[in-house]
């Protein structure tokens, strides 16, 4: 396979004004006629090159120039191109082709889901579709005629506004769609089917009213009022704090059940995988519900951040993916607890994004080369990406950060732009230097902070030393120091915050700053202090980066009580957790466990006045992958038992309080999805797991009672876990059996069904993970089934994926080349636990590689399982 560089990025050499589509659906394919008025691009340089077109899987039927069909010498077929030599300065081009959405278990392109038709067409699905120059930086207006059976179809729909409708012969109609947008193709979307359809209104800030509809398959029907309450107070939001109006008159939300990932942002159309749209009290957990307001928001803010505004080639998708992951991130954080928001997400920076920066795989921002750009879909670009535009934000401030935005906005309108014209815009608006600041898109892997410090009691001054390095990464050595915004306080022995005078003459300073380094190694002093401080450093989590500072358990101990900043109290929480489970790894089981752990615990269990979901995250110990990833030679059942040497440790000494933390947050009473609600039953079902995973028997009449009365699926979730993760072998059979019986039509519930035992230690055994496979509710088709039970048992399932006899990688071996011949860009996602086999003792490392290499030898491997597998060979 060919390897693709951003230095060679050329403009195109044609550009299309219009698309005109016609689809002719029916059940053994579907015809498409595509009509482009096409002329050369005066900026390109490349005079009197063909015209060349993209193409994917499809039966070419005929080519047509200027209304002339062309004899088949008159152009090239080469399959994955179409080449025609002879082209006018202008020109219309009509291309009919064949395609056979009913076989498409890629998911890519034009494809049937549960018997309707819908596209995924990012990033190279349109050439599946048709021929076409299938590159972001080429726009064109798209209209778009449907055609297919009425009874089975009703439901047709694509990009824009619908202009025309009517019958057809043999019981077909037709509907035609017009996006007054030009866009790229990746943001094209058809659907056809047989959907319900709820109706909303929206009336936006210029006074506009925008119809609002989600199309969805009649047994979800009543799963669909929080996605679209979600989507009204994200266009609010978008308006109030970036000031952008929605443009179309009608806004349109599918969900499908087979999906490759969570959803898609096609102008005004976008579709949605089942599992991040629907749900319900009874079906949903809070998590879900969270998920569902994140990333309708996260779709609907795309309409400016990627849309209006596009990547002018795939080495920029951070530039719509990182600026809206952010956008989506404040977005949450205004609307629940911004601390806990931020916890969650510097738990999935920390725990997989700086595992993948440190791994085969580890790439910039923006990414200097690629394989096959579906690999690239990142933690890193999504992730990392977002992280990047909020330093900008924390170094600008959020007055200068939105005139940046709106400079972004008003010079980039319909164009397709790269991450430096976003940057530019940030560096105009505010006339500060991000010159260094741009490595962050070029530098790949995780900057490290060491610091240091020491007090001069006589002078009253205390120094900190920070040096910084960015580790090697494949391809990328002796990289340059980053310009990182570094926020700090400093407390007192009575955990009072201090003035941080940064000079002599300073009195009354602000007590958090955010410092900015930029060398290799910075000193900062600050002055007139009476006794050495307990520092509170890269607060809220300020850069993503590491940083190594040799914390005493004390300082610790006293952060997780007294740290203004919420973010560090749980962080200091997390450190602590995580030096005493360290330091029991490789010792026998007589070895002291930390008595003020349990104490902090139990303090932190009765306490009432903090707010309790960030009570709920500290009490959660770090999970196996993140030790893992802090580990150099991870030997994951030693990291297991550790781990749950501590968890045991802490429940049975911590039984009386967590029954009565059960017990004060179990009310009775109405089901709210407020964030006192939430955090009430996340720490209720935090309590619950403890105490049946030490086999309380008053927990589990509890846990019994709650799992068949519960009103909401978290609450009757969380009791299953529990069970399930419980030595109660009986209850757990039964629980299991009972929740299949009463949700197994509903896929949504089957796959949480699935991921929570493929997810545990208790039940995630191979055998049973192989049962799982033949059940009648799993779908080799569907990739939330795959997810939910290959990607739950490889990907959290530690124990029993690193089975020593290296069983758990030759299975996972044996389903990825399995699902690379049906769904090469899932089996690829799948590749990831085992590309991180450097990491490993040596016994397991060595059967990992032995699994990689058996699927480097699979005949016709995709590119995307081949880019993935070499790169974490070589
Ligand atoms: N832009 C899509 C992702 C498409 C992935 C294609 N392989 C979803 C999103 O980030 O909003
Ligand atoms: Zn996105």
């Amino acid at each position: 396979p060919q390897t693709i560089y951003l230095s060679e990025y050329k403009v195109p050499a044609y550009l299309v004004e219009q698309i005109e589509l016609r689809f002719e659906l029916f059940e053994d394919g579907a015809r498409v006629h595509s009509t482009l008025t096409v002329r050369r691009n005066p900026e390109s340089q490349e005079t009197g090159k063909p015209l060349e077109l993209d193409g994917d899987s499809l039966k070419l039927e005929s080519v047509a120039l200027n209304g002339e069909t062309l004899e088949s010498t008159a152009y090239e077929d080469r399959g994955d191109k179409l080449v025609v030599p002879d082209v006018p300065e202008q020109f219309q081009l009509a291309v009919v082709t064949w395609i056979e959405p009913q076989n498409n278990t890629r998911l890519e392109g034009l494809y049937k889901s549960s018997g309707m038709f819908c596209t995924q067409c990012e990033a190279e699905g349109f050439r599946c579709i048709t021929y076409y120059p299938d590159r972001p930086d080429v726009m064109a207006r798209f209209r778009t005629r449907i055609e297919a059976d009425k009874s089975a179809y009703p439901v047709l729909l694509s990009n824009g506004n619908p202009v025309e409708q009517g019958d057809l012969d043999n019981g077909r109609h037709f509907v035609t769609w017009e996006d007054p947008f030009p866009k790229p193709s990746y943001l094209f979307a058809l659907v056809a089917g047989d959907l319900v359809e709820k109706r909303d209104s929206f009336t936006t800030c210029s006074g506009r009213d925008i119809d609002l509809r989600m199309y969805v398959e009649p047994r979800n029907s009543e799963k669909c009022d929080f996605a679209m309450d979600s989507l009204k107070r994200a266009m609010r939001w978008d308006e109030e704090v970036y000031g952008r109006e929605y443009d179309l008159d009608i806004f349109m939300i599918v969900a499908v059940d087979d999906f490759n990932m969570g959803a898609m942002e096609n102008k005004g159309l976008n579709i949605f995988n089942s599992s991040c749209v629907l749900a319900s009290q009874e079906t949903a957990t809070d998590a879900i519900f969270q998920r569902i307001e994140a990333i309708v928001a996260h779709e609907y803010f795309h309409n400016w951040s990627g849309n209006r505004v596009t990547c002018r080639d795939w080495f920029q998708l951070s530039l719509k993916e990182g600026f809206t992951v952010f956008r989506d991130a404040q977005f949450s954080a205004d609307e629940g607890s911004p601390t806990v928001k931020r916890i969650e997400d510097a738990t999935l920076l920390r725990t997989a994004q700086f595992a993948e920066d440190a791994g085969p795989m580890a790439h910039p921002v923006r990414p200097a080369s690629y394989i096959e750009i579906g690999n690239f879909y990142t933690l890193t670009i999504y992730e990392k990406g977002e992280e990047v535009v909020r330093m900008i934000h924390n170094l600008l401030g959020s007055e200068m950060f939105r005139k940046g935005s709106d400079l972004y906005f008003e010079r980039h309108d319909g164009q397709a732009v790269t991450t430096d014209d976003f940057v530019k815009a940030m560096e105009d608006a505010s006339g500060r230097d991000l010159t260094q600041f741009r490595l962050w898109y070029e530098q790949a892997g995780t900057p490290v902070l060491n610091v240091e410090d020491d007090f001069d009691a006589e002078q009253g001054v205390y120094r900190l030393t920070i040096r910084q390095t960015v580790p090697d990464t494949p391809g990328q050595t002796n990289k340059k120091p980053q310009h990182i915004p570094f926020a700090l306080g400093l407390l007192d022995s009575n955990g009072d915050a201090l003035p941080l005078n940064m000079d002599a003459a300073e009195t009354d300073a602000p007590t958090e700053r955010v410092l900015e380094i930029t060398g290799a190694e910075h000193r900062f002093e600050f002055y007139g202090l009476d006794e050495k401080p307990v520092p509170s450093l890269l607060r809220d989590f300020s850069a993503p980066v590491r940083v190594h500072y040799p914390w005493a358990r004390e300082q610790l101990l006293f952060l997780m009580s007294h740290d203004p900043d919420g973010f560090n109290r749980w962080d200091a929480g997390q450190r602590l957790a995580i030096d005493v489970i360290q330091s029991l790894i490789g010792h026998d089981d007589e070895t002291e466990i930390e008595p003020r752990l349990v104490e902090s615990y139990r303090g932190l269990l009765n306490n009432d006045s903090l707010d309790q979901a960030l009570v709920a995250k500290m009490l959660q110990l770090p999970s196996e992958n993140y030790l893992v990833e802090l580990s150099e030679q991870a030997d994951v059942p030693s990291i297991h038992h550790a781990r749950e040497r501590v968890l045991l440790h802490l429940a049975n000494a911590l039984r009386d309080d967590l029954l009565a933390c059960y017990q004060r947050n179990n009310q009775a009473g109405e089901y709210e999805l407020t964030s006192d609600a939430i955090a009430r039953r996340s720490l209720k079902n935090i309590a619950l797991g403890w105490l049946l995973h030490i086999g309380d028997e008053e927990a589990l009449a509890l846990a019994t009672e709650q799992f068949q009365n519960a009103d909401n699926m978290t609450d009757r979730l969380g009791a299953l876990r529990a069970l399930v993760n419980s030595g109660f072998d009986q209850e757990r059979t039964e629980a299991l059996d009972a929740f299949y019986e009463q949700f197994q039509h509903d896929p949504q519930v089957v796959e949480m069904w699935f991921s929570v035992q493929s997810a545990s230690h208790k039940t995630g055994q191979l055998p049973h993970i192989r049962h799982l496979l033949g059940h009648e509710a799993f779908d080799w088709k569907n990739p939330n089934k795959v997810r939910s039970v290959v990607g739950a048992f490889a990907g959290q399932n530690l124990p029993a994926f690193h089975n020593p006899d290296g069983s758990g990688y030759e299975f996972l071996a044996e389903v990825i080349c399995r699902l690379d011949d049906s769904n090469p860009q899932i089996a690829a996602r799948l590749v990831t636990p085992l590309s991180r086999w450097k990491k490993f003792a040596p016994t397991y490392s060595e059967q990992m590689k032995k699994a990689l290499e058996s699927i480097r030898d699979k005949e016709a491997l995709s590119k995307d399982v081949y880019e993935v597998v070499h790169k974490s060979l070589a």
